[in-house]
C-alpha cells in the first residue's frame, strides 16, 4: 500500500504543467514570430477581449493590432532566452480603424518564442504613491530583525498590505519538503494556520523546480475556464508552447481542486530561494477572485528577494558560529587529552565538553575492551555489542543514525535505551571508538489535514485532501537529528585523535628501542 501511495505521488510529478496549452483568462497572450512580428499563436479569448476570432489573426503583422515601435524598442532590451519580461503599462490595441483598448503588455523570450501577454491596463503612478513606500518601510524594518520567525512576520505583513490577500504566511520546507508555517497575517473568518505543517505531497517535484526558477505566480480565481492556445502546436517549434515564464500560464487542475478544498479562490506565492535551493513560500490565499497588477506582482518578488538574501546572510552567520563554537571544543577536548597523555583520560576529564560537543545525552570511549561512560548512556554490555557491530562495517568513518530501532533493527535492547547514536573510530588498527547517544524526542507534528490517500483512478495519481483541519501525528522512536555541522566536527576530532593515537604510540616505541 506503502508502494501504490508513492507511485501516486510521483505520477502528480508527471504532469507537465509548463506546457498546459492554455492561459488563465484574465488576460490574452500572443506568440510573434522574429524578426517578422507576426502572429503565430493567439489564446482564444482574443475574442471575448478584442472582438477578433484568434484564428483570423493568425499570419497577420502584429503592427495591424498594435503600434510596435514600442515593442521593437523593448525586444532591444531582452536577451535570447531572458525571463525578464519587458512591461509597457499602456498599450492600445485593436483592429487598424476600430477604437482601441488599452492593456498592460508583457513581452518575453523563452526557447527561442517571443511572448506576448496583455492584461487590464494599470495605473503606472501606483508604484510611486504607495508601492515604493510600503518597501522602504519593508526593507528599513528588516535590518532590525534578526529572528528567523521576526523576518517572517514582517515579510507577511509587509505583502498582506501591498496585496490585500485575506490570508497571507510564509512556510519553510524541511529535508523531507514538508512545509511547516512560520508567519502568517489572516482577516477575520479565515481558519489560522500557523504551525501547521503541509505534507511534501502538496507541491509536486516539477513544481518545486519550475517555482525556483519563476519566482511568483497567480492564480486569479480557482473556478476560472482555462482559453486553450490556437493552434496547439506552435508552428515554429511543431512543439507545445512552453509557458514556465508566463503569468498567465493555467495550472494544474488537481491544484485547483486543492484550493477550492480549502475555500481559497485566488493565490499568489513567492518563492524563496537559498543557494539554489526552494527554501520555502511566502503563500497568498483569498476567500474571493483577486487580481494582482504587473506592479504589485514586481514589488512581491522583490520583497522575497531581499527576505531570501536576509535569511540566508542569517544562517551563514549562525553556521560561521556554530563553527567556531565546535572548533573550541574540538581543541579544548584535544589539550586535554594531549595534557594527559591519554585519549582516555581527557575524555574522562571532561565530560561536559564531549556532551556538549554533539549534543548529546550520554558518551562512551571504548579502547582495549575497557569502556568508559559520560553522561546518560546504554549499559556496557550493549555499548561493546554495538562497537562489534561497528566493527563490522569499518568503511564509514563517521556513523550517524537518528532511529536506532530502524538502523540497527537486531539490537532492539539499544533501541529501549536511547534513540539516536553517532559513532568515530579512533584507531585504525582496533575496534577503539568514541559513541555519542542521544535520547528519544517524542514529535508531535500538526499537519494541516488528514492525509486521505486519495488515488485518482482515471490518472493514477494522489488526489488533493478535503479537509485542512489540523490533524496531530505522533512520532516515537526518533532523537533530534545529527546535524551536517556536527558530524563534520565528529570527522574532525577523529582526525586529530587519530594523530594523538599514532604520536604516542611512536613515543611508546621509542621508549621500548
Ligand atoms: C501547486 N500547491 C501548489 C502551490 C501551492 C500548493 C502553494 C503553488 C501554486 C500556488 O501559488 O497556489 C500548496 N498551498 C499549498 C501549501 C500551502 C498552501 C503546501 O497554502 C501551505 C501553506 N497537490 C496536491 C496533490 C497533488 C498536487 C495530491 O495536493 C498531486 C497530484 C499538485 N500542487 C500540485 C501541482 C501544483 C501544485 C501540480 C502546480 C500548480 C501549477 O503551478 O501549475
Amino acid at each position: 500500500e506503502a508502494q501504490e501511495l508513492l507511485q501516486a505521488i510521483d505520477r502528480c510529478a508527471d504532469e507537465p504543467i509548463h506546457i498546459p496549452g492554455s492561459i488563465q483568462p484574465h488576460g490574452f497572450l500572443l506568440v510573434v514570430s522574429e524578426p517578422e512580428l507576426q502572429v503565430q499563436q493567439a489564446s482564444e479569448n482574443v475574442q471575448l477581449w478584442l472582438g477578433i476570432d484568434a484564428r483570423s489573426l493568425l499570419g497577420q503583422p502584429l503592427s495591424d493590432l498594435l503600434p510596435t515601435a514600442r515593442i521593437e524598442a523593448g525586444l532591444e532590451a531582452l536577451s535570447a532566452d531572458d525571463h525578464n519580461p519587458f512591461h509597457l503599462s499602456d498599450v492600445s490595441i485593436g483592429l487598424a480603424g476600430a477604437a482601441g483598448q488599452t492593456f498592460a503588455l508583457l513581452g518575453h523570450r523563452h526557447r527561442g518564442q517571443l511572448i506576448l501577454e496583455f492584461e487590464r491596463a494599470e495605473n503606472p503612478a501606483q508604484a510611486y504613491d504607495t508601492l515604493y513606500p510600503l518597501m522602504r518601510t519593508f526593507v528599513a524594518q528588516l535590518q532590525d530583525s534578526r529572528e528567523l520567525e521576526a523576518l517572517c512576520q514582517l515579510a507577511v505583513r509587509e505583502v498582506k498590505r501591498i496585496t490585500g490577500f485575506g490570508r497571507v504566511k510564509a512556510y519553510r520546507f524541511d529535508a523531507e519538503d514538508n512545509g511547516v508555517v512560520l508567519a502568517e497575517a489572516v482577516d477575520p473568518g479565515y481558519p489560522s494556520y500557523l504551525g501547521l505543517c503541509f505534507p511534501a505531497a502538496d507541491i509536486p517535484q516539477q513544481a518545486r523546480r519550475l517555482y525556483r526558477e519563476n519566482l511568483i505566480r497567480v492564480i486569479q480565481d480557482a473556478n476560472y475556464q482555462p482559453s486553450p492556445l490556437i493552434p496547439a502546436l506552435n508552428p515554429g517549434s511543431g512543439a507545445p508552447l512552453d509557458l514556465s515564464f508566463a503569468a498567465l500560464r493555467s495550472v494544474s487542475p488537481v491544484h485547483l481542486q486543492y484550493m477550492r478544498n480549502m475555500g481559497t479562490l485566488a493565490s499568489m506565492s513567492i518563492s524563496i530561494v537559498i543557494r539554489d535551493r526552494l527554501w520555502g513560500l511566502i503563500s497568498c490565499h483569498d476567500a474571493e477572485p483577486r487580481a494582482v497588477t504587473y506592479q504589485t506582482r514586481t514589488a512581491c518578488e522583490l520583497l522575497g528577494r531581499i527576505l531570501s538574501l536576509q535569511i540566508e546572510a542569517r544562517e551563514s552567520e549562525t553556521l560561521a558560529q556554530r563553527k567556531l563554537d565546535l572548533r573550541d571544543q574540538i581543541v579544548h577536548l584535544l589539550s586535554a587529552m594531549a595534557d594527559r597523555d591519554s585519549v582516555v583520560e581527557g575524555f574522562r576529564h571532561l565530560p561536559e565538553v564531549v556532551l556538549g560537543f554533539a549534543g548529546a545525552d550520554g558518551a562512551a570511549i571504548i579502547s582495549a575492551d575497557k569502556c568508559e561512560t559520560v553522561g546518560n548512556t546504554p549499559d556496557h554490555e550493549q555499548i561493546l555489542q554495538l562497537a562489534q557491530w561497528l566493527g563490522e562495517r569499518r568503511d564509514e568513518l563517521v556513523f550517524h543514525s537518528d532511529c536506532i530501532s530502524r538502523d540497527i533493527p537486531d539490537m532492539p535492547a539499544l533501541a529501549e535505551h536511547c534513540a539516536g547514536v553517532m559513532a568515530i573510530s579512533i584507531s585504525r588498527l582496533h575496534a577503539h571508538y568514541l559513541i555519542w547517544f542521544r535520547h528519544e524526542q517524542i514529535k508531535t507534528v500538526n499537519w494541516a489535514g488528514q492525509p486521505e490517500k486519495q488515488i485518482d483512478r482515471q490518472s493514477g495519481a494522489l488526489s488533493p485532501r478535503h479537509s485542512f483541519e489540523q490533524w496531530q501525528e505522533t512520532l516515537r522512536g526518533y532523537a533530534q537529528p545529527w546535524d551536517q555541522v556536527v558530524i563534520e566536527g565528529a570527522l574532525e576530532l577523529r582526525n586529530a585523535v587519530l594523530g594523538i593515537v599514532l604520536r604516542k604510540a611512536e613515543e611508546m616505541a621509542q621508549l621500548a628501542g
